[in-house]
C-alpha cells in the first residue's frame, strides 16, 4: 500500500465520470445484485478510488426500473460512492451504441468505411450528455476536481459550463485520436471540437493522437493559437487556456506481479502445463472486437504453421475472447469469422495429442487469466489501432521468470513505450507476422530474459499510480496527496474488479 502525506488545507475530492460505473446491477434469483464490469478504464481506476474514497457517476448497465441510489448506498463495499445515471432503452441505443460505439468507436480506430453516421444519433449524444451534466450538477462539491473518461462524453464540459459549474474539468481519452484525414470525415466535427476545447485540459494516451488533435483544432478553429510543446500543450481560446497533454495508462503492477506469484496462480498454471506439455504456449486475450485484429493474427499464425513445419504439434495458440458488444451487426460478423478460422486452421493441422488453437470465448476471472499469462511464453497481441493495450502490460507484469516474449502490433499506444524490447509487427503483414512468431519461439533464453526484464521495469516505473499521479499533477494542479486515502485503509473485498 502506497503512503500519502495530507496537505492540510488542500484535500480535494475526486469525481470521475465515465458511461460506465464500476459495477453493473443484475437480478439474481429475485434479487439485485452488483457485480464487477470489465474492462481496460475499470482495471486502471477501480484500485485507485478504492484506497482514496470519492465518487463515480455513471450508467449502471440496466434498463429496469429499481431503485438505484437504494442499491448502490447499500454497497459499500465498492470502496467510494457510485451514483447513477439512469437511460431509457432509446437512449442506450442512440446514444452508446448508436453515436458512440457506430460512429466514433470505428472513426477513432480510422475504420471510417465501419461508420453508421445516422443524425439521430448526435440528437441523442447530446441530450444523454446533457442527462449526465444533470447528475453530475446535483452531486458536485466545492472541492472536487471532475475527471471525465472517454469518447461518450466528449460534451459533458461544455453541458456542465451551460449549467454554470465552476469545478475544473480534466478530460482523458482512451482510445486513439485519429489524423485530420480521418476525423473530418465527422458530419458533426466542428461541434465535437468546440466541446472539447471546453474542458480545461485533455489528456491523450500518445504523444501522436495529441499531434493528431492539434492539427484538428488548425484545421477546424482558425481562431485557436497553439503554443508550447512539451510536456504540454496550450491552445489559447478567447480569453480562456485549455491545456494538452499524453499520458500512457497502465496497470496495477505490484498487484498484477503478487497475485501472479501466489499459491493459487501457481497451481492453476502447473494444472495447464501438465495438461498441454512439451510445448510452447503462446497466449492472445483480447475483448471481441474488430479493432483488435482477430483474424489478422489467425491468419498469420496458420502461415506460420504453414511455413516452419518445426513448429507443428510444438507451440499452441491459446486464444481467450470476452465476449463485446454483440448487438451491434459487425461485432456478431466477427465472432462467426473468428470461429471459422479457428475451426479451419484446428482442422487442417491438428495431429493427435496436439492442437493448434485453444479459443477460449468467456469472461476469464482474475487467477485463471494471470495463470494464462504466467504459463504462455509468448503473448501475441496484434490490434489493427488500439488507445493503449492493458493486456500487453498485464502480460510483463505476470512475466514473473522474466522469459516471456511480447509481440506487439505496432498500431497500439503500447507500441510507443515498448517498441525496443518486444518484437513490433505490422498485423496486415502475414509474412511478417508468420516469421516473428518463429522469431519469438526460437528466441535465445538470455535474449528473452534482457528483453522482459526491461519490459517489467517500464510498466513497474509507469504503473496505474503513476498514470493517475501524472494526470492530475497536469489537469487539476495537485498529486495523488491532495486526495487523501481513507481512514478504513483496508477495505473488504467482495467485488473484484478485471
Ligand atoms: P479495451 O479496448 O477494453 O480498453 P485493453 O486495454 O486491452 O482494451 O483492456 C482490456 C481489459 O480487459 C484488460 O484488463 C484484460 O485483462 C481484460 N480482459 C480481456 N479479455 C478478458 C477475458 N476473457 N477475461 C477477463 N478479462 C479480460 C480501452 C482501449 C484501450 C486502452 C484501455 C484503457 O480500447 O486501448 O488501453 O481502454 O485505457
Amino acid at each position: 500500500m502506497r503512503k500519502s502525506r495530507r496537505i492540510k488545507g488542500a484535500e480535494k475530492r475526486l469525481v470521475i465520470i465515465s458511461n460506465r460505473l464500476p459495477v453493473s446491477i443484475e437480478r439474481e434469483e429475485g434479487q439485485w445484485r452488483l457485480r464487477p464490469s470489465s474492462g481496460g478504464l475499470v482495471s486502471a481506476l477501480a484500485p485507485v478510488l478504492r484506497d482514496r474514497g470519492g465518487l463515480w457517476i455513471g450508467w449502471p448497465g440496466t434498463l429496469e426500473d429499481v431503485d438505484l441510489d437504494q442499491l448502490l448506498k447499500a454497497s459499500p463495499q465498492a470502496g467510494y460512492g457510485l451514483k447513477a445515471v439512469t437511460l431509457t432503452p432509446e437512449e442506450r441505443d442512440k446514444f452508446y451504441y448508436g453515436f458512440s460505439n457506430e460512429i466514433i468507436w470505428p472513426l477513432f480506430h480510422a475504420l471510417h468505411t465501419v461508420c453508421n453516421f445516422d443524425p439521430e444519433y448526435w440528437t441523442v449524444y447530446r441530450a444523454v450528455n446533457r442527462k449526465f451534466a444533470d447528475v453530475v450538477s446535483d452531486n458536485v462539491q466545492s472541492n472536487d476536481f471532475l475527471w471525465v473518461h472517454d469518447y461518450h462524453l466528449m460534451l459533458l464540459a461544455q453541458e456542465l459550463k451551460k449549467a454554470k459549474i465552476k469545478a475544473p474539468v480534466g478530460f482523458f481519452l482512451h482510445i486513439p485520436f485519429p489524423p485530420p484525414d480521418i476525423f473530418l470525415k465527422l458530419p458533426w466535427r466542428t461541434q465535437i471540437i468546440d466541446a472539447l476545447l471546453d474542458y480545461d485540459f485533455v489528456g491523450f494516451q500518445t504523444s501522436n493522437f495529441r499531434q493528431n488533435f492539434v492539427q484538428c483544432v488548425r484545421a477546424l478553429e482558425k481562431q485557436v493559437t497553439v503554443s508550447g510543446k512539451n510536456p504540454f500543450t496550450v491552445m489559447t481560446v478567447g480569453q480562456r487556456e485549455v491545456r494538452l497533454g499524453n499520458f500512457p495508462i497502465s496497470i496495477d503492477f505490484e498487484q498484477f506481479a503478487s497475485q501472479a506469484a501466489s499459491e493459487e496462480v501457481a497451481e492453476m498454471a502447473w494444472s495447464i502445463r501438465e495438461r498441454l506439455p512439451d510445448r510452447e504456449l503462446m497466449i492472445g486475450v483480447d475483448r471481441l472486437d474488430y479493432t483488435k485484429g482477430l483474424p489478422y493474427k489467425l491468419d498469420g499464425f496458420r502461415l506460420a504453421l504453414e511455413r516452419y513445419e518445426e513448429l507443428r504439434t510444438r507451440i499452441s495458440l491459446i486464444q481467450v475472447v470476452v465476449p463485446s458488444r454483440e448487438e451491434i451487426p459487425p461485432y456478431h460478423d466477427l465472432r462467426a469469422e473468428v470461429e471459422r478460422l479457428v475451426g479451419k486452421i484446428n482442422g487442417e493441422f491438428t495431429e493427435s495429442g496436439w492442437v493448434p488453437i485453444h479459443y477460449i470465448f468467456r469472461h476469464l476471472d482474475r487467477d485463471e487469466l494471470l495463470a494464462l499469462y504466467r504459463t504462455a511464453g509468448i503473448a501475441l497481441l496484434t490490434p489493427l489501432e488500439d488507445g493503449m493495450n492493458l493486456v500487453a502490460k498485464e502480460y510483463c507484469a505476470s512475466s514473473l521468470d522474466d522469459e516471456g516474449v511480447l509481440i506487439l502490433s505496432e498500431f497500439t499506444g503500447t507500441a510507443e513505450q515498448m517498441r525496443k524490447n518486444a518484437l513490433l509487427v505490422n498485423p496486415y503483414d502475414r509474412d511478417q507476422m508468420a516469421d516473428t512468431i518463429y522469431q519469438a519461439y526460437k528466441m535465445p533464453m538470455a535474449e528473452r530474459r534482457s528483453r522482459m526484464r526491461k519490459l517489467r521495469r517500464s510498466v513497474q516505473e509507469q504503473d496505474i499510480f503513476w498514470w493517475v499521479d501524472s494526470f492530475l499533477k497536469a489537469a487539476a494542479s495537485s498529486d495523488l496527496d491532495a486526495f487523501p486515502p481513507r481512514a478504513d485503509e483496508k477495505l473488504e473485498e467482495i467485488v473484484e474488479y478485471r
